[in-house]
């Protein structure tokens, strides 16, 4: 130790009044300890701090001038109802100042469905746009000249024919494809993980990814062909070094699929492209695409590339959803300012910011303009955009990004031994290993350890309701299915018909690149749902067995009084009644987001519950017949993509068709205050809305079996 470093100890040890300073370090949920102080000295032995921006390893951003150049890109991620609503907005957002498009489709689409499927009734419109053919397809870019604006459109599961649908609307616009720039998201690995709109096995789906590395570097040079998303497995609760570990695995899992079809590194490498989420850890996000950016030059060594720019990793980044709130939703504004900030300090070449409604809805042409401005304040106002990596050099920053590619490392190390990212998504350890960190995290926030303002502290008295975007969902479904019966009139059924066989068959033998024949196909007509099938045919479809965590949130909570009384009153329940309650998590529709649900049902299962985990994307007849089967005491749905008008009533319904027993069924998720009344009345008997504590809700479940009905 220094004696300047001694002499600070000292003086610092005098105003801590003698308790260590070594108490005084943050132990993140990484892992990392998170020093009082940092130094010179911690910058001992760390390489490539003297790397120049736009050199690899890429530390300092994948540019020579960043921003000085040209700033981010400001590309705000949206997509509700029609083609023709979500055409308005975006054309007003780039008269505004977005500067690229992103598109949000709905959940039937994500999942392959035409919006008259009957297992999509209550997704279509609600959290994206409904496309269904070529025909929405143009118009949802009518009048956005495809030659100039690069569109990001994020698809993953129904990638094949929203990616046919594309160039087609872009080649009857006039844009040939070569012409077209932007990005597909084709990210399947994490849709295993964490994100679920995923449609067929891990093997097919990443000869899908193959294919479309293949096409895009063939005909369309510049488009990026992939965006490997560490995003939503932060949005399910992965610490940061998981995000990083697993994405950067996950591309590395890509690059040899590409490579086994016999493609040169250099050819592809270049149009890889990243996405990462931005919390709230504001320096540590920042170390995060510093580290990412080392890490991936790290593992592009391997392949071995010529190219200079096949080394280098460009990343969108989007700020937290989860860290947003319910609860005083204009502190929200606050949340997703700074985390656009560490978004820019850390180097992002596009980014969204999140709306101050986002735990309620989807925002409203108030609250995305808020969002949008904040960008355009950073890019105009904060003199931000003036110097390249301003961070570089900072002990603490430099240190960080240190320890976080260290630890994402030895990650990355033990996802190869498992033989690659399919294999270990097989095994189940990352979807494991993000589900424990979500469950002690709740945990942390129940406990208030984790302070979040508004929510556990500060809370107001009461709230106001704000307005919000509320979509009619029948209203678009009948104008969808009303289009899709037009385009099934108009075509020619036989060209229909050849293209989609020729497309099965490409897709069964192994031949031929799928894309190239959808292309054909979408050109006829062919909607998205007969395309996704065609697949659905040679491929099959993917089902996952929900598995939940044990013993952690019960872990966080060991010697709590306040928990221990609640264990023991289920207790007392299950000895009068000789058996243990029983609860169903239940989702519905084509809603993958099943954070909350494993968090609940973990948490439920510690406290002494049974619980059963339903499976996913089941509709309301399925999870009633399953609870009533499974002789449950009670349905907890779990909503987070606004079905839950159509579909908690059809539950509700379904359940007492079923059954004499009185079947509790309680809605927790993203519902708007302005829906609880409606739910109620529907027959549900609670609503727990976003933040609520699980030991709050838990007492509430009790108090509903014990006979004492509430309204929350
Ligand atoms: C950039 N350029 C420069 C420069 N900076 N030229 C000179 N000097 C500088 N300083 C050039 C680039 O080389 C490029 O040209 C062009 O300008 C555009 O810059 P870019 O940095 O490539 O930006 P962009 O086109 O915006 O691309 C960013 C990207 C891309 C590479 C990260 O993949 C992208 O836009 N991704 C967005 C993904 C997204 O929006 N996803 C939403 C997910 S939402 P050239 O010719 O080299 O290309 C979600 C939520 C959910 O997933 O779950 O539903
Ligand atoms: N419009 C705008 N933002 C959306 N998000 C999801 N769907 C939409 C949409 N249709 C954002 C939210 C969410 C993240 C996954 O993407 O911020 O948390």
């Amino acid at each position: 130790m220094t004696d300047k470093m001694a002499d600070w100890r000292a003086l610092a040890e005098k105003e801590t009044k003698g308790k260590s300073v070594d108490d005084l370090t943050w132990d993140t949920p990484e892992g990392i300890a998170v020093k009082p102080v940092y130094t010179a000295e911690d910058l001992d032995g760390i390489d490539g701090l003297d790397s120049m921006p736009g050199q690899a390893p890429f530390l300092r951003g994948p540019r020579a001038t960043m921003y000085t150049g040209r700033p981010w890109t400001i590309r705000q991620y949206a997509g509700f109802s029609t083609a023709e609503a979500s055409n308005a907005f975006y054309r007003k957002a780039l008269a505004a100042g977005q500067q690229g498009v992103s598109v949000a489709f709905d959940l039937a689409t994500h999942r392959g469905y035409d919006s008259d499927h009957p297992r999509v009734e209550g997704d279509v419109g609600k959290a994206g746009v409904a496309i269904d053919s070529v025909e929405d397809m143009k118009i949802l870019f009518d009048q956005i000249p495809l030659e100039s604006v690069s569109v990001s459109m994020t698809m993953n599961g129904a990638v094949i024919p929203i990616l046919a649908n594309f160039i087609v609307a872009g080649e009857e616009q006039g844009v040939s494809r070569d012409k077209l720039s932007g990005t597909i998201q084709n990210d399947i690995l994490k849709e295993f993980m964490v994100r679920n709109t995923y449609i067929y096995p891990p093997e097919p789906s990443m000869r899908i990814i193959a294919d479309i590395i293949e096409y895009t570097a063939q005909e369309m040079p510049k488009f990026n062909s992939i965006s490997i998303s560490g995003y939503h497995m932060q949005e399910a609760g992965a610490t940061l070094v998981q995000e990083l570990a697993f994405t950067l695995a996950d591309g590395r899992e890509y690059v040899r699929a590409a490579l086994k079809k016999g493609l040169d590194v250099d050819v592809f490498a270049g149009r890889l492209s990243f996405f990462f989420a931005i919390g709230m850890n504001f320096f540590m996000e920042a170390a995060k695409l510093r580290a990412a950016r080392l890490l991936w030059t790290r593992i592009m060594q391997e392949f071995a590339p010529k190219k200079p720019s096949s080394l280098m990793l460009r990343t969108h980044c989007q700020t937290s959803g989860v860290s947003l709130q319910e609860q005083d939703p204009y502190n929200n504004i606050v949340r997703t300012a700074f985390e656009a900030m560490s978004a820019v300090l850390g180097g992002t070449q596009s980014l969204h910011t999140n709306s101050f409604d986002e735990a309620i809805a989807l925002p409203t042409e108030f609250s995305a303009r808020i969002a949008r401005n904040t960008q355009l304040i950073l890019q105009h106002e904060t003199g931000i955009t003036r110097v390249v990596d301003p961070l570089a050099g900072s002990y603490y920053v430099e240190s960080l990004t240190n320890d976080l590619a260290e630890k994402a490392w030895a990650l990355i190390e033990e996802i190869q031994g498992l033989g690659g990212m399919t294999k270990a998504v097989e095994s189940g350890l990352p979807k494991r290993l993000i589900e424990e960190a979500a469950t002690r995290r709740q945990a942390a926030v129940d406990r208030g350890e984790d302070v979040i303002v508004g929510v556990n502290k500060y809370q107001l008295e009461t709230e106001e309701e704000i307005d919000i975007l509320d979509i009619d969902n029948r209203a678009v479904r009948e104008s969808q299915i009303r289009r899709l019966e037009q385009v099934k009139r108009q075509r020619n059924a036989a060209a229909v018909d050849a293209a989609l066989s020729a497309l099965r068959e490409a897709a069964a033998s192994g031949t031929g690149n799928i894309l190239e024949f959808a292309v054909d196909a979408a050109r006829a007509r062919a909607t998205v749902g007969e395309i996704s099938d065609a697949l659905r045919d040679a491929f099959g479809d993917h089902h996952a067995v929900p598995r939940v965590v044990h013993d952690v949130y019960g872990a966080s909570y060991d010697g709590d009084p306040e928990y221990q009384t609640l264990v023991d009153r289920l207790g007392e329940m299950t000895k009068t009644a000789g058996t243990q309650p029983k609860i169903m998590i239940a989702k519905l529709g084509q809603d993958g987001h099943d954070r909350g649900a494993k968090v609940i049902a973990s948490a439920f299962g510690d406290i002494g519950f049974d619980v059963l985990a339903g499976p996913l994307f089941q509709t309301p007849e399925e999870a009633a017949a399953l609870a009533v089967d499974s002789k449950v005491d009670v349905v907890g749905m779990s909503s987070l993509a606004a079905g839950h008008k159509t579909l908690a009533p059809q539950l509700v319904q379904a359940l007492k068709s079923r059954s004499d027993r009185d079947i509790i069924v309680v809605v927790g998720g993203v519902i708007p205050r302005q829906d609880y009344q409606f739910l109620l009345d529907a027959g549900v008997s609670a609503v727990f809305g976003p933040g609520t504590n699980v030991l709050d809700s838990a007492r509430a479940v009790l108090d509903l079996l014990e006979g004492k009905k509430r309204n929350v």
